[in-house]
């Protein structure tokens, strides 16, 4: 029985033994010479043996009832640490606590020795994290599969205000929480050709001769649910060279060559490519896309198979969901195993392709939506160029019935783009090839049917759904807000874990003043936590006191840092001419967030804002009224300081180009109000919380739009408002760059000749704006009443709502509690 075996038992006594036992048997050390690290990975194996228990009971149990089970494509899973996370989940945080105080030792700090995995770029790769977390929470049979790159993304640095990039090598010391699954390897074809062949019933077949092969190892990372026996796997492919290949270059002596190509063919998994919202169109990319989707099908497929001697009841008992298009792919890749390897018929494999995928989208940015070049995929997957082709002829031929004569809707919805240099449309792809495409906030949906993909809404309304993001209450209130957490349950108990909703409960409590009282100490004490972390890193001190103006995220110039920067200019520019004003209060810029190292306009942005802080930090003028922080490397971890310790959360991109968001639900979630445009899930932020405690400003979606259409002209803007242009002519003058005053013409010009994201026709708005905001801080007791209200008010936000939503109306999958009853475990 699980729990009375002390090999894996929770008491405190049995997790001391756990820890002194896997110090000695696994780090091969003893108390008197171990270092922190030693502690931390006996820590992390004490922990890891009680998942796998769970783990190994869970997988019986969806094996043994034969459930559907969802699988989760995603070429990032950004899960942030996870040992604290598990220890939550496990509800052994406490007593974990208590064994290693006994032993001396204060678990934070064991914590803190933790690796993050950086296994992805922003909101993304993290949506994918917290619905892991909800999928186990939620006890759905679910899996993740993903790539394991050796290098994750990149270490932020600043030198002299600029962005610096070093190599992420988060496997150093080891990862303590994979275990590696060599039996499960799969072996992938790349490149060569392909030939008709006829099969032993005299049918055509294709044969595809691949040019290169590589194996993919799987690695497996438990995901435990909170507080149930449910513990799910992240499945991430790691590229191995298949020693085949190599045979023929050995034979021919040449020793050296045939070492270089395994290590080149290992490259497939060495690094995730650090570009948010922009895609990269290089092979290596491509390569690792194919790769972790053939992987994972194969493996899909196998594990089927194991339950099933047929492919009947494949859709019944496999969802796949495509995470934006990385593993569109998949679509092309499950015809090819169904036809090539499995003998299924053309038409039998597409109704099973179409019933069981669905794709999430992502994205409105035209430039954003991948595109492969037909010749370089060709070259890599022919087999797959011919079915899409083959695909498209069959989809063009549907709307040729459909909408007779009408060539130019052909060719818009074409999977292939024509022209000089032919281009694969991937959300075309998985579009076509899925039953159910979904955006994942309420606006987003909707530009997605009335814009991006009008012509496919024509066609097939019913497959659209909107899925409005969230995130796990367990990492983002619990455990990175435990003081607030902790008031929270003394006020109306701990069920808001599982069911956020709940803390609408807290409305009764609004105008309590011993509880506002209490709500603004919590928010002072992660301030101060805060501050000291910056106190540390970037050796400035800034003042818990002030109102914390917070924007983190990736650098891009739809989200519009610049103008916040722009802001920060303006208030300095009115203090130092009129000195403050009754409506000033003292406020702490924080800025953070990375830059794609290729993306020259986000990386000058980065620049300015740390010159501009230069310059304000170190005017006595504007001491004690403003400060500007630019915290360096920003991740999950400093993302788990950074939100509880926020007044003000700036989500402030461009109406139409942000699809959700989800550091605007973290932040409000921990009591932050929100400074916002009409874009993404701010939409339904504010619709939830009340427009009075939601600061709006700016164009909407279609002003947006109809303004462009016009001819929008930011000039116009500049010489009609004469704080905007004192502002623009300073940063064109070099006043933040003396040293080199043209430092910043790009951003200058192209605010003043394109401003393609309209800072320019927002700013007075956004100023105004803060003027409102200023003045509501002055007030504590309205703002905590706005700020309670806030959280009370974030039940719709948490990704248990929306994987629940995802279950019922896409992947038709239910619950299958885990039982630990007569669990069988080895006798030790
Ligand atoms: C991002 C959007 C965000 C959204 C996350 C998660 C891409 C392609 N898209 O607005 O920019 O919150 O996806 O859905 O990274």
């Amino acid at each position: 029985m699980l729990g009375k075996n002390d090999r894996t038992g929770m008491t405190l006594e049995n997790l001391k033994q756990a820890l002194i036992d896997h110090l000695y048997y696994i780090q091969g050390r003893d108390e008197q010479f171990a270092t922190l690290n030693d502690y931390y990975m006996a820590l992390a194996y004490t922990v890891r043996d009680r998942l796998t228990d769970r783990r190994i009971k869970t997988a019986q149990t969806y094996f043994q009832k034969d459930t559907k089970v969802v699988y989760y494509l995603s070429a990032e899973f950004l899960v942030g640490r996870l040992s604290a996370n598990n220890l939550i989940n496990l509800g052994i945080y406490d007593e974990m606590k208590e064994a290693t105080k006994k032993m001396g030792l204060n678990l934070e700090d064991l914590l803190e020795q933790e690796e993050e995995p950086g296994l992805g770029n922003g909101g993304l790769g993290r949506l994918a994290a917290c619905f892991l977390d909800s999928l186990a929470t939620l006890e759905i049979p679910a899996m993740g599969y993903g790539i394991r790159y050796e290098f994750g993304i990149f270490d932020q640095f600043i030198v002299d205000g600029w962005q610096r990039e070093r190599p992420d090598n988060w496997l150093r010391y080891g990862n303590p929480w994979e275990i590696a699954r060599i039996d499960y390897t799969v072996e992938i074809k790349l490149g060569g050709h392909t030939e008709a062949v006829t099969d032993a019933q005299g049918g055509y077949r294709v044969r595809w001769v691949p040019q290169d092969t590589v194996y993919g190892v799987p690695y497996d990372t438990p995901i435990p649910g909170y507080r149930n026996n449910t513990v799910n796997t992240l499945r991430l492919w790691s590229a191995k060279a298949s020693e085949d290949f190599d045979f023929q270059v050995f034979d021919a002596g040449q020793y050296t060559q045939a070492v270089a190509e395994k290590t080149f063919s290992e490259n497939i998994s060495k690094v995730l490519y650090p570009n948010d919202n922009t895609p990269q169109g290089k092979e290596l990319r491509l390569q690792q896309q194919y790769f972790f989707v053939s992987c994972s099908l194969q493996d899909i497929i196998r594990s089927y198979l194991r339950n099933h001697d047929n492919f009947d009841q494949f859709s019944n008992k496999v969802a796949i969901q495509l995470n934006d298009t990385h593993p569109s792919i998949g679509v092309a890749e499950l015809m090819r195993l169904l036809i090539d390897e499995h003998a299924l018929d053309w038409n039998r494999a597409w109704d099973i392709t179409r019933q069981t995928f669905a794709y999430t989208n992502h994205t409105l940015l035209i430039e954003a939506l991948e595109r492969w070049s037909v010749s370089l995929f060709g070259r890599l997957l022919p087999r797959h160029l011919e079915i899409i082709y083959e695909i498209n002829n069959r989809f063009l031929d549907e709307i040729r019935r459909k909408f007779p004569g009408d060539r130019d809707r052909l060719e818009r919805m074409s999977l292939i783009q024509e022209g000089d240099d032919k281009h694969i449309r991937m959300a075309y792809l998985a579009f076509v090839g899925s039953h159910t495409t979904n955006g994942v906030a309420a606006l987003h949906t909707e530009l997605l049917k009335r814009d991006v993909m009008h012509d496919f809404y024509e066609m097939y309304p019913e497959k659209f759904q909107n899925k409005t993001n969230g995130v796990t209450p367990r990492r983002w209130l619990l455990m990175s807000n435990p003081k607030l957490s902790d008031l929270i349950t003394s006020k109306i108990g701990d069920r808001w874990v599982k069911d956020l909703s709940e803390l609408r409960k807290l409305e009764a409590f609004v105008d309590d003043a011993e509880f506002q009282k209490t709500w603004r100490e919590i928010k002072q004490d992660n301030k101060r936590t805060l501050a000291d972390y910056i106190q540390s890193d970037n050796n400035l001190e800034i003042d818990p006191d002030s109102m914390f103006d917070v924007q983190v995220k990736r650098i891009h110039e739809y989200k519009r840092q610049l103008l916040n920067a722009l802001h920060v200019i303006t208030l300095y520019n009115r203090i130092k001419q009129h000195g403050a004003s009754p409506s000033d209060v003292p406020r702490t810029f924080i800025f953070g967030g990375k830059a794609a190292p290729g993306y020259f306009m986000a990386k000058l942005v980065i620049k300015l804002i740390n010159s501009v802080a230069e310059v304000v930090n170190n005017d006595p003028d504007v001491k004690g009224l403003l400060k500007v922080v630019y915290l360096s490397n920003f991740s999950v971890s400093l993302g788990q300081i950074t939100y509880p310790a926020a007044d003000l959360s700036e989500q402030i991109s461009t109406a139409g180009k942000e699809a959700s968001g989800t550091g605007n639900m973290k932040f409000a979630l921990s009591g932050a109000l929100t400074i916002g445009t009409l874009d993404g899930a701010n939409v339904e932020i504010r619709e939830e919380v009340g427009e009075e405690n939601f600061f709006l400003f700016g164009l909407d979606a279609q002003e947006v739009m109809a303004m462009k259409a016009q001819g929008y002209n930011p000039l116009a803007y500049y010489r009609n408002n004469a704080a905007l242009k004192t502002v623009i002519d300073q940063i064109a003058s070099g006043f933040f760059s003396p040293k080199e005053p043209a430092l910043f013409k790009s951003i200058v010009d192209s605010l003043l000749y394109k401003d393609e994201y309209m800072l320019l026709a927002d700013y007075q708005f956004y100023v105004d704006c803060q003027e409102k905001v200023s003045l509501a801080y002055q007030d504590q007791t309205q703002w905590t009443r706005m700020s309670i209200l806030n959280v009370a008010r974030m039940g719709k936000f948490s990704s248990d709502y929306t994987i629940s939503e995802y279950c019922k109306s896409i992947w038709h999958v239910e619950p299958v509690p885990v039982s630990l009853e007569d669990c069988e475990l080895p006798t030790p």
